[in-house]
């Protein structure tokens, strides 16, 4: 709100995923409220396309209630057999449509299969599309950032069509900034999230000030005669991130200290990759460790893995967050086994777990998938029995 309003801007667009969940608690829906009836003194008009996070089945999650009040303005959809209906906001001389984020990523299908009905294209107005959809438009290669954007490159056809009516494209769904550049020319972008949802993306801000000198933003776009001309209005939004590798048990709390005191921002924020110290000992510190973010107001988040290679080239982060909760198994389980005179490994609890954990893999009958499970269960089960460590 306040860098629109600094930049003398009466629009705000959002392409998605303003909620975790289009079931919000009473305590942020009613802060929400707070924010836009603030944005409306101003004289601010918000757009809204809801992303996959902000929907529901019927469409009536926290979005159309704002949207019912009059405090945001959402772009409307209905999905027929054959096609994607959308019908514009409006707001002063530019029409927006929307194309939201479903479920299972249909959306990219509709653009693809140009199934998607815009309906009307008349009068004096600019066209903007706000799109909650993973695109790939060349700027940057997504999949070395982090493995969980998935993007696709539209067909030549498909991207003329889209172009061909829209003088931009307003992306959301990627929440890394791409392009990253701080001015730039272009009819399509992704601005990114602005504070992003988890750990992942809060190791994102570090990557992005650490390797690519820039910063979260949202973007001022201006809709010129020709391309339009876009500057990021970067921002720290008050986050401030530090990453550190604890390789010794007795320097953990000391590091934590001299690193959380140095941080000047009222959100601090500290990974800490503890891979080199074993597990028993991980375990303990990582309570001191918690202790000491406590007290400093703080957020860490501790991963039980090495800084690898990855990391100094752009760290895979779910898979280090997946570690994390195996870690916090392992310690729970190694607990019960001695407490209930188990005469296994930890491990091999774990992997029980883990089997008994698997979904339903696409295009595989139940039944078959079942028998498989069981058998696998069977073995490990087999193994603990027989006493075998
Ligand atoms: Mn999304």
């Amino acid at each position: 709100m306040n860098l629109a309003l600094s930049e003398g801007e009466k629009i705000i667009v959002i392409a998605g995923d303003l909620f975790e969940s289009p079931r919000i608690g009473h305590e942020l829906t009613i802060e929400t409220v707070r924010t836009l009836k603030k944005a409306k003194a101003e004289g601010l008009e918000v757009i809204v396309t809801p992303g996959s996070h902000d929907l529901t089945v019927k469409g009536h999650g926290v979005l159309a209630l704002l949207n019912e009040v009059g405090l945001v303005k959402t772009t409307d959809f209905v999905e027929t057999e054959f096609a994607l209906k959308l019908k514009p906001a409006i707001v002063e001389n530019i029409r927006f449509y929307g194309i939201p984020g479903f479920k299972g990523e249909r959306e990219i299908e509709y653009l693809e299969s140009r199934r998607i009905e815009y309906g009307d294209f008349s009068g004096n107005y600019d066209n903007v599309l706000i799109a909650h959809v993973g695109l790939d438009i060349g700027a940057i290669d997504l999949s070395k950032i982090s493995p969980k954007y998935s993007v696709i490159k539209l067909s030549r056809e498909a991207q003329k069509a889209i172009h061909k009516h829209f003088k931009y494209l307003a992306l959301g769904h990627i929440h890394f900034p791409v392009p990253y550049h701080e001015f730039f020319e272009a009819n399509i972008a992704y601005p990114g999230a602005p504070v992003g949802r988890d750990a992942s993306d809060i190791f994102e801000t570090y990557k992005l000030r650490k390797m690519f000198n820039t910063d979260r933003r949202v973007l001022h776009v201006k809709l010129g005669k020709d391309i339009p001309r876009i500057k990021a209005l970067k921002n720290s939004f008050n986050i401030e991130v530090d990453v550190v590798e604890i390789s010794n048990p007795s320097e953990a709390v000391g590091i934590v200290k001299s690193k959380l005191k140095d941080m000047a921002e009222k959100y601090k924020c500290l990974i800490i990759f503890t891979g080199k110290i074993s597990f028993e000992k991980y375990s303990k510190i990582r309570k001191y460790v918690e202790e000491e973010a406590r007290k400093h107001g703080a957020w860490v988040h501790i991963i039980h893995s090495e800084v690898s290679d990855e990391y100094v080239q752009l760290l895979e982060e779910f898979k280090a967050d997946l570690t994390n909760i195996e870690a916090l198994e392992l310690e729970a389980i190694t607990r019960l086994i001695k407490k209930f005179g188990v005469k296994t490994s930890p491990q091999k609890i774990l992997e029980l777990i883990n089997v008994l954990g698997k979904e339903y893999p696409e295009g595989i009958k139940k039944r078959d998938y079942d028998e498989e499970i069981v058998g696998e269960i069977i073995k490990i089960l087999d193994y603990i029995l027989k006493g075998e460590k």
